[in-house]
């Protein structure tokens, strides 16, 4: 049976190009375990019809989480939808296993601290 491949919903730039902090994490993990995918250029206005068409409930809304809906979201194989990068890396690391993000090495966590502690520092 000839899987699908997945679709990565990413940000568009007036050119095309890939400029989103947040989207380039998934695309790295993508390209660092090769694994097939289609780029969905999609504009911010979008993206909540988007996500609410592929059955992506809302995040739920906290210190660190402002919105609702966000890039990068991808479409499984399986065609599920998900948003929210680290569940998405946590999926694409079940379904793809090697070569492995080695999410259990002790930095992760750590890497999401600083960054919550840096986005706090920038005024938000
Ligand atoms: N924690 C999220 C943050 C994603 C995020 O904030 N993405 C921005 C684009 S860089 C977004 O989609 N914002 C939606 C909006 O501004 O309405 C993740 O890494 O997946």
């Amino acid at each position: 049976m000839e899987s699908k491949p997945i679709l990565f919903y990413d940000l568009a730039g007036r050119v095309n190009k890939c400029y989103s902090n947040n989207t380039w994490k998934i695309r790295l993990v993508l390209n660092y375990k090769a694994v097939p995918y289609e780029v969905v250029h999609t504009e911010y206005p979008d993206i909540k019809d988007l996500l609410i068409s592929k059955g992506v409930k809302p995040n739920v809304i906290d210190e660190y989480t402002w919105f609702p809906f966000t890039l990068p979201a991808v479409t499984l194989p399986n065609g599920s939808t998900v948003q929210n990068s680290r569940a998405i890396v946590d999926e694409l690391e079940r379904l793809f296993p090697s070569p492995s993000m080695r999410l259990d090495n002790g930095y992760t966590e750590r890497a999401i601290r600083l960054a919550h502690d840096l986005d706090g520092a920038w005024g938000r």
